[in-house]
């Protein structure tokens, strides 16, 4: 057995525009890190988790300007919805970060001095495109024609021409560097990602424009009361605020600095592969460890917008079909890195067919025979039959090696389809088995059996914690076992069972864990 890594894990998600409520994207972003989170905790890493909101910018100055209020006031509000659906979708966050926080505006203008100490930064006059909604610079040939003569970002948004005094980040300096990163294994995944970027430097980096004049909702330049930074550049530095930079002996960045992982969509993985290095170079900082862009979630294969009134508000679903059957469905559904699609049919499919029908069936029959057919009482001293040792060896691979190698590489669905693989197996073994007949031709096999199926479900239960964190939770309490004792290193300790019924613990009626859910009525 290998000896459990402690060293710390530091994982960020995307910190969200508060520009407007939270959108299916944002849950599922929020999501994935959770498990991730929690997977690594299980594991026995160190592990602080931060996500947060992006406030300042022209996208949400505008915003609050066409809706009669201050920036400020439209960040306190729409950033406690992200808060909300953080908190009710079971994230484990360690911070909460809000880019208005004055320890932000600290570190945000500590690293803009180390850039100005390393000579990066420069005063001149920026003219050019500038996209409100991706809050992005375009060269002339990025930008694609839309209707008309209508210029628009690669991303499709509206871009508009810039004339400012601004201060200028000397990013062309970093090009060598930068394709270094870039190539290295395991920088930026998924690896299809990588060749755009590497692509995109090869053909030149021209300096990047950090500060602008024309607004003032923002962090201040030092020394520069006219400019605030450009958004991104103080957005980005989120990740080090939480940890307590710029303070030299912050224990946080000396514990979790550089970052294990910044997990972000696809759309900004320049900035966070190209900028963000550059910037934490010039600063003299490590760089993060990986970066990983995630696909986009669709709304039965459409983006979601206002226009097409297919909003849908994470919270409802959540509601609606329950958190847990909402974050499996997210993690199961799409292969991690790939854009995939959802919808209530789909969500009703998978947790009826997996969880209510599978796991949850699996459990609830499990229960109830031992409650019912074996006082609750659990077989001591026995000694399994093949038939045992060959479902103990199939759930124990699954859950110790096969999922955790998955998590590992954050191929969530192949993990929990290998978890699911297993399910299967107990389900089979059950009806192979068949105690409901043992019951009257060997009731002493029928205890072993029920038993065995009694320390299958303990496994499986620890190991689908990161993706059902309040249903596993529920099923190890029915089990007895205690909160201490659900790591993955704890599935191998062999004195687990020995001291449960040593404790009197009996097995009561269950309640079942996951109740079927009613597919939708035409046309919702
Ligand atoms: O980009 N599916 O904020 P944001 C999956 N403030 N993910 C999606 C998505 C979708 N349909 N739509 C958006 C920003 N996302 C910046 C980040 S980080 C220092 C600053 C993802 O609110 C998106 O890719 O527009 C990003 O990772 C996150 O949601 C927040 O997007």
């Amino acid at each position: 057995m290998a000896e459990t890594d402690t060293s710390p894990f530091y994982i960020t998600t995307a910190i969200s525009y508060p520009n407007g409520r939270p959108h299916i994207g944002h849950a599922y972003e929020a999501i994935a890190a959770d498990v991730i989170a929690r997977f690594q905790r299980l594991q026995g890493r160190r592990v602080r988790f931060q996500t947060g909101t992006d406030e300042h910018g022209l996208k949400m100055a505008r915003k609050a300007e066409e809706q009669g209020r201050t920036p400020s006031d439209l960040a306190d509000e729409m950033s406690s919805y992200f808060r909300d659906m953080c908190d009710a979708l079971n994230v484990s966050y360690d911070r909460f970060i809000r880019t208005s926080e004055p320890d932000h505006h600290r570190a945000s203008q500590a690293i803009w001095q180390a850039m100005e100490a390393a000579g990066d930064l420069y005063l001149d006059r920026y003219e050019g495109w500038y996209s409100v909604r991706d809050e992005a610079y375009y060269d002339a040939s990025e930008l694609v024609e839309g209707e008309g003569d209508e210029k628009l970002s690669p991303q499709g948004t509206p871009v508009e021409w810039t004339i400012e005094e601004s201060w200028f980040f000397r990013l062309s300096k970093y090009e060598q560097p930068l394709l270094e990163l870039l190539r290295t294994p395991g920088f930026l995944e998924p690896a299809s990602r990588r060749n755009e970027m590497i692509a995109f430097v090869e053909q030149g980096l021209r300096d990047l424009s950090v500060s602008r004049t024309s607004f003032d909702w923002g962090v201040k330049v030092p020394g520069s009361d006219n400019h605030v930074m450009y958004v991104w550049v103080d957005a980005l530095t989120n990740y080090l605020t939480g940890l307590g930079y710029p303070d030299e002996i912050s224990e946080g960045m000396n514990t979790f600095w550089p970052a294990s992982l910044h997990l972000i969509g696809k759309d900004i993985v320049r900035f966070h592969t190209i900028y963000w290095p550059a910037f934490l170079m010039s600063a003299k900082l490590p760089v993060p460890q990986k970066v990983f862009g995630h696909g986009f979630l669709l709304n039965r294969g459409q983006k979601e917008s206002k226009s097409l009134g297919n909003v849908t508000d994470p919270l409802e679903l959540a509601e609606r079909f329950g958190v847990d059957a909402l974050r499996y469905f997210l993690m199961r559904e799409v292969a991690f890195g790939q854009d995939g699609s959802y919808s209530p049919e789909a969500i009703v499919l998978r947790a009826n067919a997996e969880l209510a029908n599978s796991f949850g069936n699996l459990a609830q029959r499990t229960l109830s025979m031992i409650a019912k057919n074996m006082d609750g009482r659990l077989e001591v001293n026995f000694s399994p039959a093949e038939a045992d040792l060959e479902l103990r060896n199939t759930v124990n691979d699954a859950s110790r090696t096969l999922l955790p190698k998955a998590f590992e590489q954050l191929s969530f669905s192949t993990g929990i389809e290998d978890w699911l693989r297993a399910v299967y197996a107990c389900n089979q073994y059950v009806d192979e088995q068949a105690p409901w007949a043992l019951k009257k031709s060997d009731p002493d096999r029928m205890r072993v059996v029920l038993t065995i199926l009694f320390q299958q479900l303990r496994t499986l239960a620890i190991a689908i914690q990161p993706v059902t964190p309040e249903k596993a939770a529920a099923l190890l309490d029915q089990l007895g076992i205690p909160e201490n004792e659900r790591t993955y290193a704890a599935i191998d300790n062999d004195t687990w069972f020995d001291r449960l019924v040593a404790s009197g613990f009996t097995v009561a009626p269950p309640t079942p864990l996951f109740p079927r859910l009613e597919l939708p009525a035409e046309g919702e």
